[in-house]
């Protein structure tokens, strides 16, 4: 299959119910992090489509699942973030609860784009997420976001970190810098989604 034009990549639907969810055919793969990590962001920089998903400088803004459509049979997944506390229980449950039902029935979905702020990486919830993808076998490629927050010296420090820490880590796990605002390391991350979007290259 060849690769898709992500620059084509056009808005599906916003589900709050796994019901509303299309098919569950071709592939999928789900972009997921801390609220405010830059979730919404990646997905606009590989688009190239700075209106595509909602960015917000307020945490907890994206409480749906955003679907983005690549062709007929890939999609994107914009999830809602976890970890914010600053919302109502009752808010934070229903989404969590959207997000687990998710992350665990969804037979289309190929890899999780796991987006975190290169200056803050590896939270509990991250952590907890790493486990539970590697017990449902499911791979993850990390995303340390906002690098050009930092010096290359400590965005490369970063990465050697995160990279030491995941050693033990079960299960297919990478992880690269990247930088929503700048578009470094988008190289990298268009050849994650090709081998996740079964694409051949030759
Ligand atoms: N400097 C810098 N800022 C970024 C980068 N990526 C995102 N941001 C900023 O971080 C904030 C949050 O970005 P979003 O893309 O809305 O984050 P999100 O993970 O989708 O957030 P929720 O939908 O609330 O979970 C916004 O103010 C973005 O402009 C980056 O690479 N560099
Ligand atoms: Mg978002």
């Amino acid at each position: 299959m060849p690769a898709p034009d992500y620059t084509r990549a056009t808005f599906l639907l916003s589900v709050a119910e796994l019901d509303q969810l299309p098919a569950d055919e071709g592939i999928e793969v789900a972009i997921i992090g801390r609220s405010n990590a830059g979730k919404s962001s990646v997905l606009n920089q590989l688009t190239q489509n700075a209106k595509l998903a909602r960015v917000s400088k307020t945490p907890g803004r994206t409480q749906h699942i955003n679907l983005f459509g690549l062709d007929d049979q890939r999609r994107l997944a914009d999830l809602p973030g976890y970890g914010y506390a600053k919302v109502p229980l009752a808010v934070k449950q229903r989404w969590q609860q959207l997000l687990s039902n998710y992350l665990s029935e969804r037979q289309c979905l190929r890899g999780l784009l796991m987006v975190m702020d290169i200056r803050h990486p590896l939270k509990p919830f991250d952590l907890e997420m790493l486990a539970w993808a590697a017990e449902s076998q499911l791979a993850i490629h990390i995303l340390l976001n906002k690098a050009d927050k930092l010096t290359q010296q400590f965005a490369a420090k970063s990465l050697r970190d995160v990279k030491a820490a995941l050693a033990t880590t079960p299960g297919e796990v990478s992880v690269q810098t990247f930088s929503a605002s700048k578009g470094s390391g988008a190289k990298a991350l268009r050849d994650k989604l090709a081998e996740w979007f079964d694409i051949c290259t030759e």
